[in-house]
């Protein structure tokens, strides 16, 4: 088994800026070791079908989860390795999207001005935000494919292993279970005159055998379940937790991922539920977790 995940970092090409965000990650490292840290992935991976990428397999995630959970991680003290999907949703800039931005500006004699309706919101994101990055307590790690992801992880994880207990592991991406490795994957776009196309996709290494026994091995580590099919939620959460033996595996159904997760560990099963009132006054079930989240490491901290 442990082979096996080497094999694929032996095989797979790091990315291209893979050094260069390493760096910032070590100096971000020594900034915040008197902290408590945590490392959030957020967003779907892409798996290439083909070197000169043309065609790639997606996995859903807006990056709502991971970028919600971020902010409340950050109000709470904590310092944000944010590991996420290039262009899905970011801290603050989420509560900006589409149009927004625009719809809240005015032109007045040729000056720029924010709309009087706008204001309350803006100042509160922006003071917000120009707190956490005076602190410098976020930092953003883009990823696109699963191979980014991966070897992000693995480098990431290795540094924050300073950090012992204080670091928590939140992962929220949406990761591929399948992929083309490089040597099986064709150097040019596929051409469609060679008729209905059939691939073969390798299963994916089960990375949270080296995070938990190897690359940070005293970290507080908590992984995400999606399902769709409701009979199969808990049993998969709980056949994870006995797998990997990590804290905490929280469970999510794709259709009410935004009002209803279940938080599993060795010893129970609790639910968070938002009611449809609380989503309409803007309630974040994220909110909720991250409390419970953040009293469960403070309880890890203080039984050591
Ligand atoms: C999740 O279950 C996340 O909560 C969501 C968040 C992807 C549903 P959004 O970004 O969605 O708010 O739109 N993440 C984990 C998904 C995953 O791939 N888990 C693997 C699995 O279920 C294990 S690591 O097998």
């Amino acid at each position: 088994m442990s082979s096996h995940w080497q094999t694929f970092y032996e095989t797979q090409a790091k990315p291209d800026n893979y050094d260069e965000q390493m760096k910032l990650v070590r100096s971000f490292v020594q900034s915040h070791l008197d902290q408590k840290v945590a490392l959030i992935s957020s967003g779907g991976t892409t798996v290439p079908m083909e070197h000169n990428t043309v065609r790639f397999v997606d996995n859903f995630s807006a990056g709502t989860r991971g970028s919600v959970s971020t902010e409340y991680f950050l109000e709470n003290g904590y310092a944000v390795v944010f590991l996420y999907r290039w262009k899905s949703l970011e801290p603050y800039s989420r509560h900006l999207q589409g149009s927004q931005i625009l719809d809240s500006l005015d032109v007045i004699q040729g000056d720029v001005i924010v709309k009087e309706e706008s204001k309350s919101k803006l100042l509160q994101i922006i003071t917000k935000y120009q707190k956490v990055e005076n602190e410098n307590r976020l930092l953003r790690v883009p990823f696109t494919s699963l191979f980014d992801y991966l070897w992000f992880l693995r480098g990431i994880c290795t540094e924050l292993a300073a950090f012992g207990p204080k670091c928590l592991l939140y992962l929220a991406a949406a990761v591929s279970d399948f992929y083309i490795p490089s040597e099986q994957m064709v150097e040019h776009k596929i051409q469609s005159g060679g008729g209905p196309l059939s691939i073969t996709l390798q299963l994916v290494p089960k990375m949270l055998v080296p995070v938990t026994t190897s690359w940070v091995p005293h970290a507080y580590v908590i992984s995400f379940k999606l399902e769709t099919d409701e009979n199969l939620l808990v049993q998969k959460a709980r056949k994870a937790l006995d797998t990997y033996k990590h804290k905490l595996v929280i469970g999510n159904m794709l259709q009410t991922r935004k009002s209803r997760v279940v938080l599993v560990t060795q010893t129970e099963e609790k639910e968070i539920i938002l009611s449809s009132e609380e989503l309409k006054k803007g309630g974040e079930i994220e909110q909720r977790i991250v409390e419970d989240v953040i009293r469960r490491h403070e309880q890890y901290l203080a039984d050591r």
